[in-house]
Parts: structure tokens; C-alpha cells; sequence
């Protein structure tokens, strides 16, 4: 059997994350890992995340900040994994490669093993190094002149004047900007992959989807073009670090003392910690091993197209790498990166420091998450750059949701209890047989099977037009067929047609609460309870063929309830306000 392991990019625990992200790598993979449970049962799916911990980007803001880097972490994993729940995402693990207690030894491994293979370089090099405080001083440590435009508070990477890239050896009379002392430059060794030589050795094979132990799914014609331009000119890159703050080398690697890993070599590590912590919690600890060393497993990551190289390039020839190395056996490789584009808000980038951002908080204390997570993921930028603006997600919510799958809902469930007194009412075979023809439950047939066939193929934007499309087949057959007109004929194969109707209804409304679920769980689980004794009539944990061919007499429905609550335009016009005037404030 097939199994998914599926992995969404390790935040960095390092500030808020906000909408884009989450509409780029963990809406779409969880979506894709509830539609697996369900279609492929759960014991073949796995999904881990966790956050990414380490890097100078997090060393800095916390001295910044006067704060340990532990404490520093331990403050944005809370934040973060807060912003998931709320969101709904139903990882296995969510761990973080420093509170994960089997990442050091993981990344350790994977270093040894590339170092025994030959696939890592060691060079000496010279760097800035402060005096005052005994330590390196990574480029984003530093500020100087820069040696283009003479412009005197540059970084060590970049000049914000002139936009150059500037090499921290260039920068002139630089300071470090955390102890305000003049560096000197100083030799420091470091180890680099080895990449040419790993993708003579099959990574390109694998990536042209030669290698007949590691299959691909195909890529993304916007991965494609990255890496293709990545090839033709790849180098060797520097895995290590001096910082005070990572994974050390391991021992009895000379000259390695006191340096980490980079955090870019560590942290694609934290999926394969992450699934060992998982597996001890299972009580199995050797579990992991069936996913990572399966050979039926497929290895899905979603992430934003920032994280390509890393998921497409580096991370894959560390795993080959590893050749034998975890007793003797092989790692998986991707089979699939579903990169996506960027997200955006109402025509900008989501920035936190130029206020342009939904606040969570105000966010999910007025707005249901079933319905942002229906919205952002049509509107996903799966194939370019693409926005959450409050008018689409209104018209969204109020004109797909409410109005196609809620109403539907409500009058199916209205019209049973006054005519039927809310039980499933009596039907003529024959009837409900001739009814199965009808072109609107032949089209809803179709496109509640396309929802499953685009999530298959990680097509979400398309997957949720079919859901719309079904239920707008399924309110034109309860239109087309007006069961208030045929229940007071006096006519009686008028009243079973009405009946029928129902019936078929019914049945359809038990097969979108399951195709609803991977998208909108709260609102389906809602749905079903309002079938009442019809929800038994499928389980509602497995995907299953169709809506069930027959649905018993007598069986209590619910009351119907509200499934989505309409959004009005004072609604929307107040948080458009909101966030102009937050931008306001932050200018
Ligand atoms: N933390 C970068 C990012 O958040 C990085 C991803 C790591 S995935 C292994 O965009
Ligand atoms: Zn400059």
C-alpha cells in the first residue's frame, strides 16, 4: 500500500506568521493529508511539521531583544502552533528542532555520513571575528561603508542604498553591531556539500525521474524553471557555522569545535526528527523507519517557492547521501514539492512591520475558520502570486458557502420536517431509480468526483470549484424538481416524486458533508449531525464511492441549523478600514 508522509516547511520560530503563509504551505497540505485519511485510511498518512529553531536571523533579534535563544524559541513555537490550531491544522507532530530531543543526533549522522561518503569539502577562509566578545561575526552581525557607493551604514550582506550585494570582507570600517567593536579578520574552516558531485552521483536521475527506487510525481512548471536554471550553475555550499546557537559538529571532526550546522542543513533534518518523536509517542520507536525507508512511501513537502532549493536541490542530496548509512538501508526521496506562489493582501505584500496584516486574534474572534480556509484555498496562489481581499472572501462566504451549501442544507432539512415531520419519508423505488438520471444529480455525480481527483493531484484551487459546482447542481435539482408544488398535488405520483426528491436529496447532502470535510471539518461534523440517523448511513471518515443508493424510511433528521454565517457589507467595509488605519499607524 501506498503511504504519504507528507511535511509542510518549518516555520521560523522567529515572529508571527500570517495568512500568506499559511495559504502557501499548511492549508494545502492539510487539506491534501484529511482527503488521504479519508480516501486512503489513516494509517498510510503522516503528517509532521514543526518549527525551525535555529540561524542567525533568530540568534539576532533575540540578543536584540536581551533574551535567551531557548527562551527566545520557546516563545514564537507557542505563538505559531497557536495560529495552526486555530486554523485547524491536524498535524501528527508539530515538534521544533531544538525541543525536538532526537534532532541533534539526526543532523549529527547526516553530517557523518556525507563526510564518510566524500560528498563534503572542508575550506579555511578568512572572517570577520570580534575581539570584545571572542566570537565570529556572521554578515547580518555587521555594518559598515559600502564599497560601492560609500553609503555608511550597509549591512554585511546587502547595501540597503545602492541594493548591492556587498562580501562582508569588502564592507569598509565595519562595526559589529552587537558589541559596537571594530572585527578583525580572521581564518575560520568550514564544510561545504558537495552538490556537483551529488548530482553526477543521482540526484540528477532522480530529479529527471530515471531512478527507478525514487519515482517523482512530476514538477511544478514553476519548481522546474528554478532548479533547471539552479543546475546549470551549481556550487559547492558551506553547511557550518560559527555561531553560539544550532546543532554542534559532531565530535572527533577536526577543527569543528565550537561550530554548528547551518540552519538550512539542519533544519529539513526536523522532518525526520519530528517523525521519531512521533513514532516514540506511538510506543514504536522504530516506526519511523516505514516512512522514511519505505519503499512504498511517498514523500510530499509543501512549501512557499522562497524554499525550493532547499526542498529540491539540497535537502534530496543529503538524503542520498546518506547511502547506507542507517543500517543499510536507503532514505526516500520526494516524490512531490507542491510549491506554491505567494499570497498576498488587497494588491500588497502581508508585511507585519508595515501593518498590512490580518490581525489572528480580531480575525478568528469575528470570522469562522471553516470559511477562510474554503476561501484561501480557492483563491491559492498555486500557479502565480495571488490575494485575500475581504471583498472576495465575503462574496465567497456569503454567495458560495452560505448560499449554495448551507441553504441547500436548510431547505432540504425545513421542508422534511414540516412535510415529513423530520423523518425520512416513504419511497417508490421506481420513482427515485427514474430520478438518478436526472442531468443535475448526474453533473453533482461528477463533480463531487472531481473534488477527490483534484485533491489527488494537489490541484486545490480546482478541487474547490468542483465542490461549488456540485452543490449548485444540487440546488438546481431541488429547484427543477419543486417539491412545495408537488407535495399539495392531489395527484399521488405527484407526492412520490416529491418524496423522492427528498430522498435523493438527502443522500447528496450526506455525500458534500464528506466532501466538504477535508476543507471546512466544523461546518461538515455540523452538517452530519443535522442528517441525524441519515449520517449512518456512510461513514463519515472515509471518502467512499457516491451519495448511498438508497436511504430507509423513518429515519430522524435534525433540526436545521446555520452551517455559515453571511457576512454584511458594514462588515467588510469596517475591516477595510481596520486595516488602512493599522497601515496608518505603522507609517
Ligand atoms: N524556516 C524558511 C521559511 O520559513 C525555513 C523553512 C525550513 S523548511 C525545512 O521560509
Ligand atoms: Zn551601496
Amino acid at each position: 500500500m501506498t503511504r504519504y508522509l507528507v511535511t509542510s516547511a518549518l516555520p521560523y520560530a522567529n515572529g508571527p506568521i500570517h495568512f500568506g503563509h499559511v495559504a502557501g504551505a499548511y492549508l494545502p497540505a492539510d487539506v491534501y493529508v484529511r482527503y488521504l485519511r479519508m480516501a486512503k485510511g489513516p494509517e498510510n498518512v503522516l503528517y509532521v511539521c514543526g518549527t525551525d529553531e535555529h540561524g542567525v536571523a533568530i540568534t539576532l533579534k533575540a540578543e536584540q531583544e536581551g533574551l535567551d535563544y531557548r527562551s527566545y524559541v520557546d516563545r514564537w513555537h507557542k505563538d505559531i502552533k497557536g495560529l495552526f490550531d486555530r486554523f485547524g491544522i491536524s498535524f501528527d507532530m508539530f515538534s521544533g528542532t531544538a525541543r525536538c530531543k532526537h534532532h541533534v543526533d539526526a543532523s549529527q549522522k547526516f553530517f557523518l555520513a556525507l563526510h564518510e561518503h566524500g560528498f563534503l569539502q572542508e575550506r579555511t577562509e578568512e572572517q570577520w571575528f570580534s575581539e570584545a566578545t571572542s566570537r565570529f561575526l556572521p554578515d547580518r552581525y555587521l555594518e559598515g561603508t559600502c564599497p560601492n557607493c560609500d553609503f555608511n551604514k550597509a549591512r554585511g550582506d546587502e547595501c540597503p542604498q545602492c541594493g548591492t550585494w556587498v562580501d562582508a570582507k569588502e564592507l569598509k570600517n565595519p562595526v559589529s553591531l552587537i558589541d559596537g567593536s571594530n572585527p578583525v579578520l580572521k581564518p575560520t574552516t568550514h564544510w561545504y556539500l558537495d552538490l556537483p558531485k551529488l548530482k553526477e552521483q543521482g540526484l540528477g536521475a532522480w530529479y529527471d525521474g530515471e531512478d527507478a527506487a525514487h519515482p517523482i510525481k512530476g514538477w511544478k512548471p514553476n519548481v522546474d524553471g528554478y532548479v533547471q536554471a539552479m543546475f546549470k550553475d551549481l556550487h559547492e555550499r558551506p553547511i557550518t557555522r560559527d555561531l553560539p546557537w544550532g546543532v554542534p559538529l559532531p565530535e572527533g571532526i577536526e577543527g569543528g569545535e565550537g561550530k554548528v550546522l547551518y540552519v538550512w542543513f539542519d533544519a529539513p533534518i526536523g522532518y525526520l526528527s519530528a517523525t521519531m518523536e512521533w513514532a516514540e509517542a506511538q510506543g514504536e520507536p522504530e516506526a519511523w523507519k516505514s516512512w522514511w525507508q519505505g519503499e512504498d512511501t511517498r514523500l510530499v513537502h509543501f512549501i512557499g517557492k522562497d524554499n525550493i532549493a532547499f526542498h529540491v536541490v539540497v535537502f534530496p542530496s543529503m538524503l542520498l547521501g546518506q547511502k547506507d548509512a542507517w543500517e543499510g538501508k536507503a532514505m526516500v526521496l520526494p516524490w512531490a514539492v507542491p510549491a506554491n506562489e505567494f499570497y498576498n493582501l488587497q494588491g500588497r505584500k502581508f508585511s507585519t512591520s508595515n501593518g498590512w496584516y490580518l490581525d489572528n486574534d480580531h480575525f478568528f474572534a469575528n470570522f469562522d475558520a471553516d470559511a477562510a480556509r474554503f476561501h484561501v484555498l480557492m483563491s491559492a496562489p498555486e500557479t502565480a502570486d495571488s490575494e485575500f481581499s475581504w471583498q472576495e472572501f465575503q462574496v465567497t462566504n456569503n454567495a458560495l458557502l452560505a448560499d449554495k451549501i448551507g441553504n441547500l442544507a436548510s431547505r432540504v432539512l425545513k421542508f422534511a420536517g414540516k412535510r415529513y415531520e423530520g423523518h425520512t419519508p416513504e419511497v417508490d423505488a421506481a420513482v427515485v431509480d427514474d430520478l438518478r438520471h436526472h442531468d443535475s444529480l448526474q453533473e453533482a455525480d461528477r463533480q463531487f468526483e472531481a473534488v477527490g481527483t483534484h485533491l489527488e493531484a494537489q490541484e486545490f484551487r480546482k478541487s474547490c470549484h468542483a465542490l461549488v459546482a456540485g452543490s449548485a447542481a444540487l440546488n438546481q435539482f431541488f429547484d427543477a424538481m419543486e417539491p412545495w408544488k408537488l407535495a399539495k398535488s392531489d395527484d399521488e405520483t405527484e407526492r412520490a416524486r416529491c418524496a423522492a426528491t427528498i430522498e435523493r436529496c438527502i443522500a447528496y447532502l450526506e455525500l458534500l458533508s464528506r466532501r466538504l470535510s477535508p476543507y471546512c471539518p466544523g461546518a461538515a461534523g455540523r452538517l452530519r449531525s443535522m442528517l441525524g440517523a441519515c449520517a449512518d448511513l456512510a461513514d463519515g471518515s472515509q471518502w467512499g464511492l457516491g451519495a448511498v443508493s438508497h436511504v430507509p424510511a423513518g429515519l430522524a433528521l435534525d433540526e436545521a441549523g446555520v452551517l455559515f454565517a453571511k457576512i454584511d457589507d458594514d462588515t467588510i467595509a469596517a475591516e477595510c478600514e481596520r486595516l488602512e488605519q493599522q497601515a496608518a499607524a505603522q507609517a
